[in-house]
């Protein structure tokens, strides 16, 4: 900065052409510390200050706070639209991202759905729809899932929750209990009950879409 720049250095060099100043106080005035501060933020911020060894920062261009390895710079203050991360595997695609943990079921611009840039495309639902029931031994097993083919990553198919209930019945009373002669017996008599384990099933009324990261 050039000394006169400053308006203190100002002051003080039309004091030593002008007499009239002798009254002048000597210490600085608030606005000229004000001033030489702003001077050295400035400069600290404009990189040409104390930095001896600069940094690598990368283009974000999705705004992800992720760079493109393959745009780099070298400085000591991140520049605008840069960061000090460059593992971004799609600069493109805000969604795609290192430790990214939403799956999604339409692609990345380029085609992939590798959304958590591990190199592959990771699928969410695999499992698919069964259920096993076996009544003499009251178990039941559910598992909603695909009605058939697992669907590849954005590609869609049925889907199907199954379930398993439990519910009392009736069961037919012993046969000593029932009259000889066929008649109602005088005496109600309450019919043994047991529960059963069966399989609830339903389809989604849409065709669901495979997700993946
Ligand atoms: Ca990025
Ligand atoms: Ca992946």
């Amino acid at each position: 900065m050039h000394p006169l720049r400053s308006p203190f250095a100002v002051r003080l060099a039309l004091c030593a052409l002008a007499a009239a100043c002798a009254r002048e106080p000597e210490r600085p005035k608030r606005q000229d510390l004000e001033f030489l501060q702003a001077e050295q933020t400035r400069a600290a911020a404009s990189g040409t200050g104390e930095c001896q060894t600069p940094a690598s920062f990368y283009a974000d261009a999705d705004g992800d706070g992720f760079g493109n390895p393959a745009r780099s710079v070298k400085s000591c203050k991140a520049p605008e639209g840069y960061v000090s991360d460059g593992t971004d595997c799609a600069d493109d695609e805000p969604r795609a991202f290192p430790g990214q943990k939403e799956y999604f079921h339409t692609p990345r611009p380029d085609g992939s759905y590798d959304f958590d840039c591990d190199g592959k495309a990771s699928i969410r639902l695999t499992q698919r729809a069964a259920c096993e029931e076996d009544p003499a031994a009251r178990r039941c097993q559910a598992t909603s899932g695909w009605d058939g083919k697992v669907p590849d990553c954005g590609q869609a198919g049925e889907w199907v929750w199954n379930e398993c209930r439990t519910e009392l019945v009736a069961d037919a009373p012993p046969a000593a209990d029932m009259p000889a002669d066929g008649q109602a017996p005088a005496v109600s008599i309450p019919s043994p009950q047991k529960s059963v384990s069966h399989c609830w099933s339903g389809k989604l009324g849409w065709k669901k879409r495979q997700l993946c990261r």
